[in-house]
């Protein structure tokens, strides 16, 4: 398929996706955004894909909401209508996709652009990434799942200061506060984050799908409700030829290989 505003291809069942303005580092206009729904959809629906990667084009990964559009749509704004109706089931669809995402932060990523990465599975950025919250600068609030993954990501006092600040966040602390999971010279970026999607694409697909969802679910529940849950999945695991296959590759010290059945 076709985009204007963002690329994508597949390579070694990994899908990237690639936002695509560089000129305003990435900003998101409609045609983006619903060309990301669109390319997340695709991505879900084909089976040779069996991770994303989301990235930026240029130095940017992204600068939140198009600025121009405001600026341009005077008393016509609906801010409502438009989270309603494009950011939210974008956000819902990136973090209920049911294969891994990693956003693979290459340089600075700000307000709704912030928080396309929070609501992938891992964050790994190169050492150009940047993070901020940007939305109180211009005197708005965290949306787009923002106020929903900080806080569980970073906690809740570095969820505010960030928040409230509107502070820059550089890579190195990204890393060691946990808004990244990796952190690499610009350089080997590209690379590196290829062979951990390749990695994880080689890896059981059924089971990285429960796994998602467990994790997250444990994470709103009570133990009792979890150790419920958990077994569930384990019962539907346990029954996938995926498992029997690679204890049976265990045992014949070969590796396992994972045909999502
Ligand atoms: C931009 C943008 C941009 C357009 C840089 N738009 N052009 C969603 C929907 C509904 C309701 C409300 O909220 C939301 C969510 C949001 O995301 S609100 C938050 C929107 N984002 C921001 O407020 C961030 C604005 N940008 C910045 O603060 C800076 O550009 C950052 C910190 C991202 C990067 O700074 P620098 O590296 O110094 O780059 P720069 O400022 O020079 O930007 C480069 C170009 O990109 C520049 O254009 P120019 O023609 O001068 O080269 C900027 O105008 C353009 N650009 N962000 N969001």
């Amino acid at each position: 398929m076709a985009y204007q505003t963002i690329n994508y291809s597949v390579e070694r069942r990994v899908a990237t996706i690639a936002m695509n303005r560089p000129e305003t580092l990435n900003a998101l206009n409609d045609d983006m955004l619903r060309e990301l729904y669109d390319a997340i959809k695709l991505a879900d629906r084909d089976a040779e894909v069996r991770v994303v990667v989301l990235t930026g084009q240029g130095r940017g990964f992204s600068s939140g909401q198009d600025l121009n559009t405001f600026q341009h749509a005077g008393e016509q704004r609906d801010i409502g209508a438009h989270l309603d109706q494009i950011y939210h089931p974008l956000i819902q669809r990136l973090a209920g996709f049911n294969k891994p995402t990693i956003a693979m932060v290459n340089g600075v990523a700000a307000g709704a652009g912030m928080s396309l990465a929070l609501a992938c599975d891992l964050r790994v950025a190169g050492d150009s990434a940047r993070f901020t919250q940007a939305f109180v600068r211009i005197g708005l609030v965290p949306d787009s799942g923002s106020s929903y993954f900080l806080p569980r990501l970073i906690g809740y006092a570095r969820a505010l200061e960030m928040t409230m600040t509107g502070m820059m966040v550089d890579a190195a602390t990204a890393l060691q506060w946990g808004l990244v999971n990796r952190l690499w010279p610009q350089d080997h970026l590209a690379e590196e984050t290829t062979c951990l999607a390749v990695e994880l694409a080689e890896g059981a697909p059924l089971a990285l799908g429960m796994i998602k969802r467990e994790i997250a679910y444990g994470f709103a529940h009570p133990l009792h409700e979890t150790l419920e849950r958990e077994k569930d999945f384990q019962i539907q695991a346990a029954e996938t030829e995926d498992h029997k296959q690679a204890v049976q590759a265990f045992f014949q010290k070969q590796p396992p290989m994972f045909r999502g059945r």
